[in-house]
């Protein structure tokens, strides 16, 4: 049977990051993908390419999932910036009231470029509502030092710190992005499952043309524990799924480039006019 998985984030009208990148990376690993948007991302050329948020009512977000959920439980679902904290709220409620089972918790709180966006009201809110309903938390650098109450993580060891800080919070797992931000050659990841801690490392690759890597990450994940891998075999893959992504990322405009979703499968050529004739000529 077809997986049933859901992302309840904003919309990057852009197609690299939010939504988009969800519902690509649900699709390229073969699941079905729901969505209920909770807020829309733009950025204004005309404003050197400023970012801003602009929230539906919790209200909203509580009709979409609603209707989403009329059919019942589903395999697993993520969350990504969601904009208000009446919708943290909602969604919890979701959470609890389906049971849901695998629950990946990406906590959109900073950003390239949004660093002001985000309240500090949102923080409390993902950490007392959100985080202990997670199979897993997948914060960047600067999300982990936020969450954690650190100062800015600059090594492995203070990485480590963080996520036993951020276990403690209630998510079942911990993943900390060392990504670009931590330096060096290699992109290195903390996992902690609350006995071991499991370093990942992979090349890191130079290119401008990385945005919505995280997203894609998590929503990776999110459709390998809905495919019944275990959380650390979601991750492994999550990770070779977005290296891949990044290696064939694609300029978009003169600010910014995304990774290609579709690059793990070489999207590309799947449906072409070569390799299917239409039936009716
Ligand atoms: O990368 C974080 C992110 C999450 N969600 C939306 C975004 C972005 C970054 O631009 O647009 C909707």
């Amino acid at each position: 049977m077809i997986k049933k998985v859901l992302t309840v984030a904003g919309s990057d009208s852009t197609g690299g990051a939010g939504i988009q990148a969800d519902l690509k990376t649900f699709q390229e690993y073969g699941t079905f993908g729901f969505s209920a948007i909770t807020s829309v991302m733009t950025m204004d050329p005309d404003q050197n390419w400023s970012h801003e948020v602009t929230s539906f009512s919790p209200e909203l977000v509580a009709k979409q999932l609603k209707s989403i959920f009329t059919g019942g439980q589903l395999a697993a679902m993520k969350t990504g910036l969601l904009g208000d904290v009446g919708t943290i709220e909602v969604v919890k409620d979701y959470l609890e009231k389906y049971q849901m089972p695998n629950v990946v918790i990406d906590p959109v709180i900073a950003s390239k470029g949004t660093q002001d966006l985000f309240q500090s009201e949102n923080v409390v809110a993902i950490k007392k509502n959100l985080l202990p309903l997670a199979t897993i938390t997948t914060p960047n650098l600067v999300e982990a030092a936020i969450l954690a109450e650190m100062p800015p993580l600059e090594n492995l060891a203070e990485m480590k710190i963080a996520a036993e800080k951020i276990y403690q919070l209630g998510p079942k797992n911990v993943i900390v992005k060392g990504g670009h931000r931590l330096g060096g050659e290699k992109s290195l990841d903390v996992f902690f499952d609350g006995r071991n801690f499991e370093i990942l490392e992979n090349p890191l690759f130079k290119t401008d043309f990385n945005h919505g890597a995280g997203c894609t990450f998590a929503a990776a994940i999110t459709a390998g524990l809905a495919k019944e891998l275990s959380v650390f075999e979601a991750v492994v893959l999550a990770k070779d799924f977005v290296a891949a992504a990044i290696q064939e990322g694609l300029e978009i405009n003169q600010y910014l480039g995304h990774v290609w979703h579709g690059a793990y499968n070489q999207a590309q050529n799947r449906v072409t006019s070569k390799n299917n004739q239409p039936s009716i000529k």
